[in-house]
């Protein structure tokens, strides 16, 4: 604040205060390499973005409707601009989402080898814009200008990524879209979708009606009706609205277990048949489904069927966490299937483990005949891994590193290490109830993804990266849901992006500050960590 204003002439703006404190450089994630130079660039009345081909024509549009909207400057997309925009796929950065970003007082210029490259560059120049740039309608009083900067930029990982839970609270589509405004502002590119859960189920299959009529509503213990689909119209209207974010939009599709709410609507999925409702507390269901029955294939491959249509993701996620075995092994379909399968245990696995190995196999290889390859959580390791499955590493770090050893993919997201957002943030004598543990902002930034001993079996390079996960138990609604997942998920987003040497908590405590504003520009209701917290 206090800085002179409107020095210049063409300055259109009224005189006054500066409102932000945003002449820092304050980017989440922090850019792996970053010279600041002398001076300012003002945008004013005479800005305009040119792009040099029709994919960055798309991403100029995008920012020029943007950077309208809070300055109330009109800028526009035109032949000569001083915000330029260009593609070279021949471009000296490290992969294809890296860019560079020149800023001098005259202009910026940003090159990438895609179009998602330009749209990074181009959300770091709004990052070094006043943080009320964010904001969804016009502010006056500010000077909208950015330091010059020299900026070479590209991420550590390739797969930054948020799980989002509608199952146990919904979330509406507006929410969703909220979302993924303001992830992809942080350059979080994978929103991994948990569209199935023993407490509902939340994708419209055309196939099976009572889907959407029965396993969609769950009354709680008071008799509070908690229900919520999304339409495949409105899916598809999601995934493009990531896309246009460069965000992939990852479904999982859970089994074989953690699907009560569906066996509720069709009990003939379940070894016994029982006549139930979506589960009404939280926890895991001894209800699972039965893969003795070929029934339970057909729904499974029927509901794939419909949805593999709706999501261009390479990867499709089904799940296998958690599913208890005891039904299995007191059902004569499923240890029938087991003996014609010669499903035998060994010292290692059990019969059922080795069953659910089975079916996740059975999946994958349907899978692969639509052109997707499975992610599933780390329990897939047990009883034989699929042959080309990822590894979703949730219950720590081993499972991952199994995988990794093994010569699969890898994607880290290990509760104890920081990476569920779900877990107190604070006091939990101060904060409200979530459904426990401990997982401090520090603690998330702190996490590295690539553990010690991958670096020293020379297999790194098969952890694609890292995830946050937002199991929504305790998100009632989405001000809860806001207040756990911010600002933790902008950590997330920094340890995917920034390379370990360019890391330090101290200064991410500063531009998260600055983040803030952001993030009130998109009615976030935000944590801010208090200076006492638990130990
Ligand atoms: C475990 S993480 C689950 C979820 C719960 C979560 C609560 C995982 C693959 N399964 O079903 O919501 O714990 O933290």
């Amino acid at each position: 604040a206090g800085m002179a204003l409107c020095f210049l002439a063409s300055c259109a703006e009224p005189q006054g205060e500066v409102k932000s404190y945003n002449q820092g450089i304050n980017i989440i994630p922090t850019p792996q390499s970053l010279v600041q130079h002398d001076g300012f660039f003002r945008l004013g009345s005479n800005t305009a973005i040119a792009a040099a081909s029709p994919e960055a024509k798309t991403v100029a549009e995008f920012f020029a409707a943007k950077m309208r909207t809070a300055t109330g400057l009109n800028i526009q997309v035109a032949e000569k601009g001083n915000i330029q925009l260009s593609v070279d796929p021949s471009l000296d950065v490290a992969n294809d989402e890296g860019y560079t970003l020149d800023v001098t007082k005259d202009g910026a210029v940003v090159v990438a080898k895609t179009a998602q490259g330009l749209f990074y560059g181009m959300q770091s120049f709004l990052q070094l814009l006043p943080a009320e740039i964010e904001s969804p309608s016009k502010v006056n009083g500010i000077a909208w200008q950015a330091p010059a900067v020299s900026i070479k930029d590209a991420p550590r990982f390739g797969y930054r990524g948020i799980m989002l839970d509608p199952c146990r609270h919904f979330m509406p589509v507006e929410n969703v879209k909220k979302y993924l405004d303001v992830l992809s502002l942080f350059k979080m590119n994978r929103m991994h979708w948990h569209l199935t859960d023993d407490q509902g189920w939340r994708i419209e299959i055309k196939k099976y009606p009572k889907l959407t009529e029965i396993a969609s509503k769950r009354i709680d213990g008071e008799g509070t009706e908690h229900s919520g689909y999304y339409t495949q119209e409105e899916i598809k209207e999601i995934v493009k609205y990531a896309a246009d974010r460069f965000i992939t939009v990852v479904p999982e599709l859970e089994l074989p277990g953690h699907e009560m709410a569906a066996i509720a609507a069709y009990p003939n999925l379940s070894c016994k048949g029982e006549q139930g409702t979506p589960r009404v507390i939280w926890g895991v269901e001894d209800i699972v489904m039965c893969p003795g029955k070929e029934d339970m294939f057909t729904f499974l491959q029927d509901v794939i069927d419909e949805m593999v249509p709706l999501f261009p993701s390479e990867y499709f996620h089904i799940g296998g966490d958690e599913c208890p075995k005891i039904s299995w092994k007191n059902c004569p379909l499923c240890q029938k299937r087991i003996k014609e399968e010669g499903l035998k245990a060994d010292s290692k696995h059990s019969a059922e483990e080795r069953l659910q190995s089975y079916v996740i196999q059975r999946m994958e290889k349907y899978l692969a005949t639509k052109g997707k390859k499975i992610i599933g959580w780390d329990e897939i390791l047990e009883g034989g891994l699929a042959p080309s499955a990822t590894v979703m590493s949730w219950r720590g770090e081993d499972g991952g590193i199994a995988a990794a050893l093994m010569d699969h993919t890898v994607i880290m997201t290990p509760g104890g290490n920081g990476m569920y957002l779900d877990a107190y943030q604070g006091d939990s004598k101060i904060e409200p109830v979530t459904i426990g543990g401990y997982t401090l902002l520090e603690k998330t930034y702190s996490y590295d993804p690539i553990p010690d001993t991958l670096v020293a079996m020379g297999k790194s390079n098969y952890i694609l990266g890292v995830q946050g996960n937002t199991w929504s138990e305790y998100m009632y609604d989405e001000a809860k849901r806001d207040y756990m997942v911010f600002p933790r998920i902008l950590a997330v987003a920094e340890i995917g992006w920034t390379n370990l040497d360019r890391k330090d908590y101290k200064d991410f405590e500063r531009r998260i500050e600055n983040a803030y504003v952001r993030l009130d520009g998109h009615a976030i209701n935000y944590h801010i960590p208090q200076p006492e917290q638990p130990n």
